[in-house]
């Protein structure tokens, strides 16, 4: 075979596939979850919410800090040099300090697996050209500062929404730290990650020589900050003249977009920049493709059911023997007194 030098116009796909996206526009769905008090509303307030609806009006931080009782989810669009993005943040109430924690991350699973339903649900139906792309794309989860590790109702949790949805963990209120102990917290998670086989989203690996040095040096740094430390505030101070969203102390000021401070902004734009579309792939890719598969191995479930989780599996079949064993006490009774009315007769 002669090779071929001439043009054949393949080398324009990137540009072309480039012109679509940007024209579709992306949709971005972005969940936290984690215990309550953590500032997980408070960082999604200050880094999406208020930052990027600038004419909104915006309540006051007093009004705010309300505690969030059920599953919120706002919703905007916003446009930057032509590209488009339709961003949605889906605020979870935080696990309370209860003696009880059993299951209450149920409703968050729910949540998830509901979209990712709707999905498939659309998918399959006549019109597949407008499918509005709902599945939450990434799940940041919050870990307290506070303690030494994961607790064991984050290992729960985590473990019921690891195949279900990306997530990255950060450290809330990471202000409360000192750079030595956020180090040894970090690792702390990181061990109790791997020990527990939780799976967390993986930043891609560079390709070999494509990647130009400094991209490969930032991935890397990034692969090692996680989990990120996180500080969320929604005053504005002001800084040697600079007006600044932070945390105003006795001894000084938090800057939350200060790199030296907190590593919030650096979290935006994984986000919103750099890995929005590697997010979209991996939930395509690895999140609903397992659910898709599990939903169609499923008998007796029809297009957009949700299947039941091991846990529900479970939980039927322990109903079903315990009807099977309270018929069987029913007919081992009715036996005996058959026997005893047997006896009597004779
Ligand atoms: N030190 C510190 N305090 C914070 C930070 N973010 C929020 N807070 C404070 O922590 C308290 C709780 O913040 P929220 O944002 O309501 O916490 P949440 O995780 O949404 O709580 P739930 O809605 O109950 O799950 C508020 O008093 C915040 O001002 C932070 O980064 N550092
Ligand atoms: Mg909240």
């Amino acid at each position: 075979m002669t090779e071929n030098k001439e043009y054949v116009g393949f080398s324009a796909l990137p540009g072309q596939v480039h012109r679509k996206t940007v024209k579709k526009g992306f949709e971005f769905t972005l969940m936290v979850v984690g215990e309550s008090g953590l500032g997980k509303s408070t960082l999604i307030n200050s880094l999406f919410l208020t930052d990027l609806y600038k004419d909104r009006k915006v309540p006051t931080a007093e009004e705010r800090i309300e505690p969030t009782v059920s599953l919120e989810d706002h919703t905007m669009d916003f446009e930057e040099k032509g590209v488009r993005m339709r961003l949605t943040i889906i605020d979870t109430p935080g696990f309370a300090d209860s003696v009880n924690n059993t299951n209450c991350w149920d409703t968050v699973v729910k949540c998830v697996e509901d979209r990712l339903g709707k999905y498939l649900h659309d998918e399959s139906g006549l019109n597949r050209r407008h499918i509005n792309d709902s599945r939450v794309h990434c799940c940041l989860y919050f870990i307290s500062p506070f303690g030494r590790g994961l607790r064991p109702v984050d290992v729960a949790c985590l473990t019921a929404l690891h195949d279900r949805v990306n997530i990255l963990p950060v450290i809330g209120k990471a202000d409360c730290l000192t750079y030595t102990e956020l180090r040894a917290l970090k690792q702390q998670v990181r061990d109790d990650l791997e020990r527990h086989s939780i799976r967390t989203y993986e930043f891609p690996d560079c390709d070999s020589e494509e990647e130009d040095e400094e991209y490969k040096i930032e991935n890397q740094k990034l692969k090692e900050s996680v989990p990120f430390a996180v500080v969320g505030s929604n005053m504005v101070v002001e800084v040697n003249g600079r007006k600044v969203r932070g945390r105003l102390y006795p001894w000084g000021i938090v800057e939350v977009e200060n790199m030296l401070h907190s590593e919030s902004a650096t979290l935006r734009s994984v986000l919103v920049q750099t890995h929005t579309q590697d997010l979209k792939d991996s939930t395509a890719e690895h999140h609903y493709e397992a659910f898709r598969s599990q939903r169609l191995q499923m008998p007796n479930t029809k297009n957009g059911d949700i299947p039941p989780t091991t846990d529900e599996m479970i939980q039927q079949k322990e109903q079903e023997l315990k009807k099977m064993q309270a018929l069987l006490s029913n007919m081992q009774e009715k036996l005996n007194k058959q026997h005893v009315e047997d006896e009597l007769q004779l």
